[in-house]
């Protein structure tokens, strides 16, 4: 691992920002997008490199420009390569000045914009047609080499920290216990950025929220424990469940768990560049179904991850969808059974998609680990 305290203020090269802004406009073009203006931390971050605030970006065929304020304009610089910085107090005056006579028609959106945000761009440009655009979370969604290998780090640290956590499991302790001390390990990690969320500590009977927020529910023993955890480096998430076993698990609990398993071993076996994201869901959940489980899987089977924990645009959902994988998708693959009161297993892992199949990020256990 690197030291950061040196380190590029740039999480990615020339060459790589450069390839960014050629696919977002490939993407403006398909869509008829003339010109975007955005907001949001993650696509002004993944344009730009730049991720302070206070920000706005514009992107049009022949010009990007970072508007910050003065105090930020030196991160601004030093993040960006051969991006203009403005400092304009009337951002969206300049924007209007420079699109003017350009013969601009569209201006695209995110769709996160606030109301108010969104009535102040309308009136902006009340003689352009102001439409929500969906194209850099397009662009987003293959990710190249080095994005994976900050998400293969971010795994990395995760996975050291649940091993190190495991001791610390018993009987007594609480699910707050719990996720204290994974996020006060991951704090300690100097490297890196912070939680990737939560994390979620769902012990015994509770396991039927799936996104249950950790209580004072002590735990007892037989109880099974699901530990969803992540963490972020360089602005890219790492997204794992474990269940783990406090004692003996009871037979039921055994059979369900190589249920959850083996249906990950499926929709593993279904991932290629190519395959319809819909199939991936209904290769885990046929498997969950003929064990006779399936009104117990209660969510889709996974969803894309990135510079979000949930990336936009993809997931392997229930619903029918057209969508399908291409090389360089980074997916989690997580199915699950939970019986409302008693127990609950979920077994999650972050995979690349690739020509034949995919490679799993995740390299912690995944046969049932009994504490
Ligand atoms: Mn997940």
């Amino acid at each position: 691992m690197q030291d950061r305290a040196s380190e590029d203020p740039r999480d990615f090269s020339d060459a790589e920002m450069n390839a960014r802004l050629v696919r977002t406009r490939e993407v403006m073009a398909a869509h008829e997008i003339d010109a975007l203006c955005l907001t949001g931390e993650h696509n002004v971050r993944y344009v730009s490199g730049f991720r302070g605030e206070p920000r706005r970006l514009l992107i049009t065929q022949s010009e990007v420009v970072v508007y910050t304020g003065v105090r930020t304009e030196p991160w601004a610089r030093a993040q960006t390569t051969g991006i203009e910085v403005s400092t304009a107090a009337d951002a969206l005056g300049d924007i209007a000045d420079r699109l003017a006579g350009k013969g601009v028609k569209t201006i695209g959106v995110e769709r996160s914009v606030t109301h108010l945000a969104y009535q102040g761009i309308q009136e902006q440009f009340s003689e352009y047609d102001v439409r929500v655009s969906t194209a850099v979370e397009t662009a987003r969604m293959v990710k190249s080499a080095t994005e994976i290998s900050y998400m293969r780090t971010a795994q990395e640290m995760a996975e050291r920290v649940l091993s190190d956590t495991l001791p610390e499991i018993k009987p007594g302790v609480t699910e707050r216990f719990i996720r204290g001390r994974i996020r006060s390990r991951i704090a300690e990690i100097e490297q890196a950025d912070d939680c990737a969320f939560g994390p979620l500590i769902i012990a015994g009977g509770n396991a039927w929220e799936v996104h249950h927020k950790p209580d004072f529910r002590k735990v007892e023993p037989g109880d099974f424990i699901i530990i969803d955890m992540g963490v972020r480096y360089r602005g890219y998430n790492s997204d794992m469940s474990r269940t783990l076993c406090v004692g003996a698990p009871t037979d039921e609990m055994r059979r369900v768990y190589a249920t959850v398993k083996a249906a990950q071993e499926k929709a593993f076996a279904a991932i290629r560049a190519g395959e319809c994201n819909h199939a991936v869901d209904v290769a885990a959940r046929d498997h969950i179904e003929a064990a006779g489980y399936d009104e117990f899987f209660t969510h889709g089977l996974g969803h894309s991850i990135g510079l979000e924990v949930h990336d936009p645009l993809l997931g392997f959902g229930k619903a029918q969808s057209e969508d399908t994988l291409e090389a360089g998708m980074v997916m989690t693959v997580e199915p699950g059974i939970y019986l409302e009161g008693e127990f609950g297993v979920r077994i999650e892992d972050v995979v690349v998609v690739t020509d034949d199949g995919c490679e799993n990020l995740v390299s912690f256990e995944r046969d049932l680990i009994m504490l």
